[in-house]
């Protein structure tokens, strides 16, 4: 990580993950070698040492007390990269993926979005339920807003920091997803998918609880009209 202003700001919302957090920076460190980059674990107050860990390592951490929404744009805002990223702790991101997102931006794209559904791209961390919703939604959207994305709900992407001011993001929680795609459609920003290869949760438990958080994306889905 240098001591310049950093070209590339990888920001990761955390909540109880210290058996991943130290293997996905130091993932990171490997992968953006040559970059000049920063890491910024946003923390839910965690209870155990994935602060420490992420601090050990040479992450910048904020507190914040909000969803994994309000995680990541807390995130953006602390933010000083020409290139931000949103990545998850708890390994199902892969760090070999983000020359790819970073290639994407620096294509002249505004969002770069990792997809599952595309070729070469795949999840082994979605029950049935979850990949039938997240089908539905992604076809409502693309429905509704005329836009032609083959994933929705899935958070490893990178911006241009521009493009992430013009959305005013809003969203606490896990529907902030969705209010990317959709405000970066309504925004004619341009937007390009590359394949992303989603890996099961390596540790821990997860936080999204599929009826009560797909009933929130749905009524992003609708409140964006
Ligand atoms: N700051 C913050 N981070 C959160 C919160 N909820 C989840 N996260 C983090 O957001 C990322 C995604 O959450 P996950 O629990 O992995 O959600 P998921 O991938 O849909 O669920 P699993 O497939 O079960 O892992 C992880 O890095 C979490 O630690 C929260 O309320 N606040
Ligand atoms: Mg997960």
């Amino acid at each position: 990580m240098g001591k310049r202003a950093p070209y590339i700001s990888v920001i990761i919302p955390t909540l109880n993950e210290q058996e991943n957090i130290g293997r996905v920076i130091r993932g990171i460190k490997s992968a953006l070698g040559r970059y000049s980059y920063e890491i910024i674990v946003v923390d839910k107050h965690s209870q155990d040492r994935t602060a420490g860990i992420a601090r050990e390592l040479g992450a910048l951490v904020i507190n914040d007390s909000g969803g994994k929404g309000s995680a990541l744009i807390r995130g953006f805002s602390e933010a000083s990269g020409k290139i931000l990223i949103s990545m998850d702790a708890d390994l199902s991101h892969r760090p070999d993926e983000l020359r790819l997102l970073v290639a994407g931006i620096e294509s002249g794209y505004d969002m770069c979005a990792g997809s599952r559904f595309m070729a070469r791209g795949g999840t082994e961390d979605m029950p049935l339920l979850r990949r039938a919703g997240n089908r539905f939604f992604v076809w409502l959207v693309n429905f509704v807003y005329g836009s032609s994305f083959t994933d929705l709900c899935y958070g490893y992407r990178a911006f241009k920091k521009d493009a992430v001011k013009k959305l005013h993001l809003q969203e606490r929680g896990f529907g902030i997803e969705t209010e990317m795609s959709i405000k970066a459609t309504k925004a004619a920003l341009k937007i390009i998918e590359v394949p992303s290869y989603e890996k099961k949760r390596a540790s821990g438990a997860g936080k999204l609880r599929t009826v009560s958080d797909g009933y929130a994306i749905l009524k992003t889905i609708f409140s964006n009209l």
